[in-house]
């Protein structure tokens, strides 16, 4: 499930310190929500299937329109999976690298993700298309927002694992200011609504070993994409 395979693929169960973390909820806009540590006792089950999913679509550096690699590698399970090369950005149903369908969503990736959207009161989500994010130490994410998706009703669940970021919340302008949120291993956030098309992005990722996914973070961001 790493970007490189240096380290070991056993992944460890969670710690007591993980299951002590209180269950906090930030309020990020009028309807987005970072829930600290709302994942962590969904981790221990998520990881191997993650582990799978990546052995059928391993990440890979895709192409922007404009020609530039991106530092995050990609993947993605589900029905859609996202995609970019130099003739755009867009949901496909067949992963270009294999020529095949992404690896179907596991189950327990999508009763996490309905499960988070309801906590933030988006009832009756259900994703059909989950993307993966690779950061290595350096990598980023530009700002932008999430618009090639059909329904714009519903919302994003976004799950961090692994090392920590700082998160870019913006506003409905590239231009506004952003707010920056520290996410941690375990942490997610969920928006839609009013704020569904707010601009965001990752600052470049500082170096650290997290005791389970090593020198990465890996983001899911699950969406209804069709
Ligand atoms: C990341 N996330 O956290 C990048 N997009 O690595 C996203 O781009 C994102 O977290 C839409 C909704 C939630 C997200
Ligand atoms: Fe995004």
């Amino acid at each position: 499930m790493r970007c490189s395979d240096t380290e070991p693929s056993s992944l460890g169960l969670f710690s007591e310190s993980d299951l002590q973390q209180p269950a906090r909820s930030d309020a990020l806009g009028p309807q987005a929500w970072v829930l600290r540590g709302f994942a962590l006792p969904w981790i221990e089950r998520l990881l191997p299937r993650l582990d799978e999913v990546l052995a059928a679509a391993p990440f890979r550096h895709m192409v922007t329109p404009g020609g530039f690699s991106m530092s995050v590698g990609l993947s993605s399970c589900g029905q859609w999976g996202w995609t970019t090369d130099r003739s755009g950005y867009r949901y496909s149903r067949i992963d270009p690298q294999s020529l095949r369908p992404w690896p179907a969503m596991p189950e327990v990736f999508r009763q996490l993700a309905e499960a988070a959207a309801d906590a933030a009161g988006f009832s009756r989500f259900t994703p059909d298309s989950c993307l993966i994010n690779c950061y290595r130490p350096g990598a980023k994410m530009s700002l932008h927002q999430d618009k090639n998706e059909h329904d714009f009703n519903a919302p994003i669940v976004s799950l961090s694992l692994g090392l920590p970021a700082i998160f870019l919340f913006g506003g409905q302008q590239r231009s506004d200011q952003s707010q920056r949120v520290p996410l941690l291993h375990g942490d997610v956030v969920v928006w839609g609504g009013v704020d569904r098309l707010r601009y965001h992005g990752v600052l470049p990722l500082k170096d650290g070993n997290h005791p389970q996914l090593g020198q990465q973070r890996i983001n899911l961001t699950f969406r209804l994409a069709g």
